[in-house]
């Protein structure tokens, strides 16, 4: 049955909580109206625990799902994100467009059971494995706008524009050949995606893919073109991640990452700095000063041994953050959340680290910064519990063994992120007003979770 509104007596709105709260959207799943303090109307569906605002996964590299779990072990005399990188290519030279779409599938499945209602997609493998471009050079780009839209998660989806494999601009390697497109080819496809974007409700940006990968020109390039096709589209890039990109920037330019990108473009709201994990306390304050979101990834930095993003400098100058899986070490929104608390409080030795003057509750003060920042990074609208934006909401379940008796939705909330598994505590999920998670599961679980199998088992053996 269609409901076009629900009603609970806690929900988690972007000024905080509130009692007894009706939402009304309309059919294009928009929010319409949402009262507080009212009275449940008759025939509208009663949440089961607090009502929170839908969280936007904003960092996904889908194929990555395949091989999670599958490079922990020690493959160079020192292991490191670049050892990793390079196990990772094994993958991405391996997957077909048919592989691609079930994983996604199975992925996008998952994140909205884990609490994912939105998804930037930052999509770099274009070509097939001879590294030439398909028949049509949209495939795999398409293969992820199908998988979003069987899964009934929303979609930004960013092609990569990928050129080169380090700064100064050395040519590219061969695992790098599916990856690699002109600008002018770029450009090309994003018009290509932009009508089939807008037909489902996905939102089109770009991804210069990191400082390594697009020389100066390019980029420049790029951005005009991306601003002729949609002035207010979003752009994210990789910056800053390792140490070792930044000293290779500085040697390069005399100048760090961030530091770089901020003196050579128009880093705006509409940005999105993945990782930024290592700026300078000049850096994070002139970064965050632009409106652009810190895309942090907490399970896949931590996976990876990126380092620790300095959260308590870039609040201070009111920067905004966002959270994404990334390559989905993790596929879960509360425990990203949890890490990184978590890596904050042990980098400062301090606890409840990213609260706000707001929020002294730290998993509340975290899922509202997340769900702004995320919106913004997905320029969707997405950002929460509030008329005109998505109904995107997630019910949590108030019987569930450790929710049970709780004296405040907060403590329910923080208990969910920092005292359970955080999934089992999962009820509802309500994308754009519908409902795709029931008792935790999504109606197309065991389809998707056999063809994420299949797949997975198939590039497995392709890539003995
Ligand atoms: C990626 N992932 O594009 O998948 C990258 C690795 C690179 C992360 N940075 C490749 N976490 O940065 O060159
Ligand atoms: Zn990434």
């Amino acid at each position: 049955m269609k409901h076009l509104s629900l009603f609970a007596e806690h929900a988690l709105l972007p000024t905080g909580w509130a009692r007894d709260v009706l939402l009304s959207w309309n059919d294009h799943g928009l929010l319409t109206d949402v009262s507080v303090q009212t009275s449940c109307p008759t025939g509208t569906p009663r949440t089961a625990g607090p009502l929170l605002p839908g969280m936007p996964n904003l960092h996904s590299h889908a194929f990555q799902r395949a091989f999670g779990g599958l490079t922990e072990y020690r493959s160079a005399t020192q292991d490191s994100f670049w050892s990793w990188r390079s196990l990772m290519y094994r993958f991405a030279a391996a997957i077909t467009p048919e592989q691609l779409e079930a994983i996604a599938t199975g992925l996008y499945v998952e994140m909205l059971e884990a609490g994912y209602t939105s998804v930037c997609e930052f999509h770099y493998v274009h070509h097939d494995r001879d590294g030439r471009p398909y028949a049509d050079d949209a495939v795999l780009s398409m293969c992820l706008l199908r998988a979003a839209a069987r899964a009934g998660i929303g979609m930004t989806l960013l092609p990569v524009l990928y050129q080169t494999s380090g700064l100064g601009a050395t040519p590219p390697n061969e695992g790098q050949r599916r990856f690699i497109r002109s600008t002018d080819n770029m450009l090309d496809l994003l018009q290509r995606l932009k009508p089939l974007c807008e037909a489902q409700g996905a939102r089109l940006g770009l991804a210069p893919h990191s400082l390594r990968a697009v020389p100066p020109d390019s980029l420049r390039e790029a951005l005009m073109g991306l601003h002729s096709i949609d002035a207010d589209a979003p752009v994210h890039i990789h910056i800053a991640e390792q140490t070792g990109e930044v000293d290779a920037c500085i040697a390069w330019s005399g100048q760090r990452p961030v530091e770089w990108l901020l003196n050579h473009t128009h880093v705006d709201a509409r940005w999105c700095l993945v990782h930024a994990t290592h700026m300078s306390a000049a850096e994070s304050a002139r970064a965050a000063q632009t409106g652009a979101v810190a895309g942090l990834c907490p399970s896949t930095e931590a996976n990876l041994g990126d380092g620790i993003f300095d959260a308590h400098t870039w609040l201070e100058s009111g920067g905004h953050w966002g959270l994404g899986s990334d390559s989905h070490a993790s596929v879960n929104a509360a425990e990203e959340m949890m890490l990184l608390e978590y890596s904050q409080r042990l980098a400062t030795r301090q606890r409840n680290v990213l609260v706000t003057e707001e929020q002294t509750s730290v998993a509340t003060a975290m899922t509202l910064a997340a769900v702004n920042g995320g919106a913004q990074a997905c320029g969707r609208k997405v950002a929460g519990l509030v008329v005109g934006q998505q109904a995107d909401a997630i019910v949590l379940d108030a019987q569930h063994p450790l929710l049970r008796n709780l004296p405040s939705p907060e403590a329910m909330l923080s208990t969910h992120v920092f005292a359970s598994h955080r999934q089992s505590a999962l009820s509802q999920v309500w994308v754009a007003g519908q409902l795709q998670v029931e008792s935790g599961r999504h109606v197309l679980h065991d389809n998707a979770s056999n063809g994420l199998i299949a797949a997975r088992q198939q590039l497995l053996e392709n890539t003995q």
